[in-house]
């Protein structure tokens, strides 16, 4: 229903993100979306590459006068490293030892490089990581952008909090509240909901920069007004849960994905485990009494926050590099060190935040359709009617 796509190496001239199924006639913020690009691009334990980056929009089609038109958004997002790539990067061949500059053999463990190279058959590294390379995921978050935008004119939010980096750790129960979420300041390093632990998320970053090394962590994504019944029970394909792991899966480094508190309650007992469902006579609908869920009940939301939870591994590119082996000479060696970030969590959360957003909006389109915004709004409000008077 609602799909995208991105194109764009990282140090290319620019990263493009085409999407399509946005109905017609929906107010675009441009102002926000551009927003969300820079909360991306914040962060304790980011690189040198974000003090040159400003990530923009530039819309090429599918937005006219404010307003979407149905067709497809295509969006440019400029890489401004490129000017210092132009020649290694260039789409055309080159004179002289451009291709060798900057050639990558040694492989990183853990990163895409051997397992890309061997796959397309590069002998150069590079021509994999540049597409791996998270500067891709800015592509996502304007994408995101839109899909929020879509989900906001119909009252639900999207929002995330760092749960987690190396050993500094959100207590097990706490459960962060919507008011948290939006108090987190923008120019919050961290993106942690508790002042006491963001002390010590800085800290363990600091100490892992100092060692030469990485760190990974947890980020939890939380979406509220969330109608009950997007995605169905009826096909593995539809089921919202298997959707959102994939999305959220598919952010750089995420290893591990936990919907609710998936992970805990695998380990408990039935009756600890479920949430207790609940009548609300007076606004005409069933809650729960608790969100262990995470808002997906049957692969369907249940009308609660849907809660999903990414765990990173810590990002590959290390200065004090491991073992490894050369794809050319194939003797052992220390892998190759590109610049790069420390850590990533606080702006993972973000992605993830937008791959939410657009699962939601596929799943909200899927169900609710319309060529222009005022129809999908009739067959939503059709639905809620539907629901009152269950
Ligand atoms: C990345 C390496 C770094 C990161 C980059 C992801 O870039 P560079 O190689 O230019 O120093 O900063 O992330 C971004 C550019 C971004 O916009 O998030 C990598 O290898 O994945």
């Amino acid at each position: 229903m609602l799909s995208f796509r991105t194109a764009g190496e990282s140090h290319g001239p620019a990263l493009i993100a085409v999407v399509e199924g946005i109905p017609a006639h929906l107010p675009i913020d441009f102002e926000f979306i551009d927003h969300e690009l820079k909360r991306r691009q914040g962060g304790y334990g980011r690189g040198g590459r974000m003090k040159i980056e400003k990530d923009q929009v530039r819309y090429l089609s599918g937005v006219r006068h404010g307003k979407t038109l149905g067709s497809p958004i295509a969006m440019m997002i400029e890489n401004r490293d490129w000017t210092n790539w132009e020649e290694i990067m260039s789409a055309r061949e080159v004179p002289g030892d451009s291709a060798a500059k900057r050639r990558v053999t040694r492989p990183r463990p853990g990163h895409t490089d051997l397992a890309g190279s061997l796959k397309y058959n590069h002998t150069d590294a590079r021509n994999i990581l540049e597409r791996s390379s998270a500067r891709e995921t800015a592509a996502r978050v304007a994408c995101g952008g839109l899909a929020k935008v879509l989900l906001r004119y119909f009252g639900i939010d999207v929002l995330s909090h760092t749960t987690a980096i190396g050993d500094a750790r959100i207590p097990s129960a706490f459960i962060a509240s919507w008011q948290q979420l939006e108090a987190i300041r923008d120019d919050d390093v961290v993106r942690c909901v508790l002042p006491d632990v963001a002390q010590q998320m800085v800290q363990e970053i600091e100490k892992a920069q100092k060692d030469g090394d990485t760190i990974g962590g947890t980020f939890e994504v939380v979406a509220r007004g969330v109608p009950v019944g997007l995605g169905s029970h009826t096909g593995w394909h539809t089921r919202l849960d298997g959707r959102l792991a994939q999305a959220i899966m598919c952010v750089n480094a995420v290893k591990a994905v936990e919907i609710g508190q998936g992970v805990r309650i695998a380990y408990d007992r039935g009756s600890q485990a479920h949430d207790e469902i609940a009548y609300d006579t007076q606004n005409r609908r069933f809650y729960h009494l608790s969100n262990r869920a995470g808002g997906i009940e049957g692969g369907i939301t249940n009308g609660e926050e849907v809660r999903v939870v990414g765990y990173l591994k810590p990002i590959p590119t290390l200065k004090k590099a491991l073992r490894s082996v050369d794809m050319i000479t194939k003797e052992p060696f220390l892998a190759q060190h590109e610049r790069s970030d420390t850590c990533t969590v606080p702006a993972a959360g973000v992605i993830g935040e937008s791959m939410l957003a657009l699962v939601l909006a596929d799943a909200f389109m899927e169900k609710f359709a319309g060529d222009s915004i005022d129809e999908t709004k009739r067959n939503y409000e059709g639905y809620l009617q539907q629901l009152r008077s269950f």
